[in-house]
């Protein structure tokens, strides 16, 4: 047990430090043999834990144009219910600002127009549902990693939590909240985007509108809608629930690996 506990605190250096490699974009994520060394050198580090380790460095497989689902289906929240989100879409959200903030060097509010500026990334993809459907769409917008090496990771950083705008459940405590995070491979993976269009067209509002989460490599609840701020974290002890979102704190697995 306390061999696993040293080993899993290892591995979650070894993630930090992957995040601060990787500023480059983590297409070489792979290959880099500064990784390959940062995993070799720690000796407590398992064979199989180095494989699990680099093998998230993968790519999800991308479909072509005539693979598109004829209907891709909503799910979840399909509108959310706050004033202020119908505030923002009344204004087509000129007013809507993401915030980056939390362990990061310079905090960040981007508008629409700022992230559709910046260089962008095209993917035709399968979200798959654990309620077991799944669905191909095209998706664009700009790398999460791309936004992270704007806003700068400061020391601890090592998850990045997704704040939506919408309640999937209404409570008086906050706790139907959509939220959900990820760590740092998953948040520099090339695939994973912050999105803003779907199939060619600005993201609907059932889909997430102005903006939701695409990480390719996992399931369906992890691609948060409605986004609103990403927060660096070096623990998501203190988001209600304590297990890192709305649905793991609902008995799913954190790391939803497809
Ligand atoms: N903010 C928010 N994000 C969310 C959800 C939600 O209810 N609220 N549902 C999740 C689930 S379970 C799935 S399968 C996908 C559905 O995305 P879609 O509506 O574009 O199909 O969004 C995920 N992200
Ligand atoms: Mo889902």
């Amino acid at each position: 047990m306390t061999r696993n506990l040293s080993r899993r605190s290892l591995l979650g250096g070894a993630v930090t430090g992957l995040g601060t490699l990787a500023l480059s974009g983590c297409d070489r994520l792979v290959n880099n043999a500064q990784i390959d060394g940062l995993a070799r050198g720690t000796e407590l580090l398992t064979m199989k834990a180095q494989r699990a380790l680099l093998a998230r460095g993968s790519l999800a497989k991308e479909f072509s144009e005539a693979d598109r689902s004829p209907v891709f289906r909503a799910n979840g929240t399909r509108m959310p219910g706050s004033d202020e989100y119908a505030q923002l879409l009344d204004r087509n959200f000129a007013d809507w600002r993401l915030r980056v903030d939390g362990l990061v060097q310079k905090p960040l509010m981007l508008s629409l127009d700022a992230l559709m500026g910046l260089p962008s990334r095209t993917q035709i993809t399968r979200h798959d549902c654990v309620e077991g459907w799944s669905a191909i769409a095209k998706w664009q917008g700009v790398q999460l990693g791309r936004v992270l090496d704007a806003a700068g990771l400061a020391p601890g950083a090592r998850y990045v939590v997704m704040h939506c705008a919408d309640e999937l459940e209404q409570t008086l405590d906050g706790s139907g909240r959509y939220y959900e995070s990820i760590d740092l491979i998953d948040a520099w993976h090339p695939q994973t985007i912050l999105a803003y269009a779907m199939n060619d067209r600005r993201l609907p509002v059932e889909h997430g509108a102005p903006l939701r989460l695409r990480v390719e490599r996992q399931l369906g609840y992890k691609h948060a809608k409605y986004l609103m701020r990403l927060e660096v974290v070096s623990s998501f002890d203190r988001f209600w629930g304590g297990k890192g979102g709305y649905w793991e704190a609902r008995g799913y697995e954190w790391y939803a690996g497809i």
